[in-house]
């Protein structure tokens, strides 16, 4: 089994004991070229363990993020999600919208972060069975529950991807950084933004083998 985590494994003590316990094998295969986390696909050919972080959201709705079977259209697990639409929900607090633009790291545009309560966990886990087809979904509610709307990752309108999964950090990025723009529906009317809810996922690979057999 495969983990691909956000944070490398630092400290020999932590090696060593994990040695010991026959629990690491010695060195990490790369992503292969067969596994995808992309628009098309998330799949893999062994099972992975992908860690995600949510970093922020900048949506007036009330979103969840979550995992589909790609071939049963069934959700099978959630990731994150939203306590309350935003930070300042409920406060009276004017927001300041600046459509189509992207507002990553700036207060603007209904900003949900962990630490203002918006999302409860920062981190989440989920194993990807082998040769599998996954996607992420978005749900979003409007705040008074008349609109609501779920948008996949298969669509380049409501998902962009960068990075890849064991790519380290790079410029801030850890992993793959996924964006997403929640009125991402064909013919709709949408503002492009993709910054309604971003999640970065794995980051640094650690290769888990069984105990050798005795
Ligand atoms: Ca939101
Ligand atoms: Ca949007
Ligand atoms: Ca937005």
């Amino acid at each position: 089994m495969r983990q691909i985590k956000r944070k490398r494994i630092a400290g020999l003590g932590l090696l060593m004991g994990a040695m010991v316990a026959g629990l690491i094998s010695s060195f990490a295969t790369a992503v292969r070229a067969q596994d995808s986390f992309t628009n098309q696909v998330i799949e893999f050919s062994e099972d992975t363990t992908v860690e995600f972080e949510f970093k922020e959201s900048h949506g007036a709705y009330q979103s969840t993020l979550g995992i589909i079977n790609l071939d049963t259209n069934q959700p099978v697990g959630v990731l994150f999600k939203e306590a309350k639409p935003f930070d300042a929900y409920g406060s009276g607090e004017r927001q300041t919208r600046s459509s189509g633009s992207n507002n990553i790291g700036t207060q603007f545009d209904y900003l949900g972060t962990v630490d203002g309560g918006t999302v409860q966990n920062r981190l989440a886990e989920f194993t990807f069975k082998a040769n599998t087809r996954y996607g992420f979904y978005l749900e979003s509610v409007s705040p008074t529950g008349q609109t609501r709307r779920t948008v996949l990752s298969s669509s380049n309108l409501a998902a962009a991807f960068d990075g890849s999964l064991d790519s380290g950090d790079h410029g801030g990025v850890v992993g793959s950084r996924i964006a997403w723009d929640d009125d991402g529906l064909p013919g709709a009317i949408k503002d492009d933004d993709f910054d309604d809810f971003v999640v970065e996922a794995g980051g640094y690979q650690i290769q888990v083998g069984c105990p050798p057999a005795s």
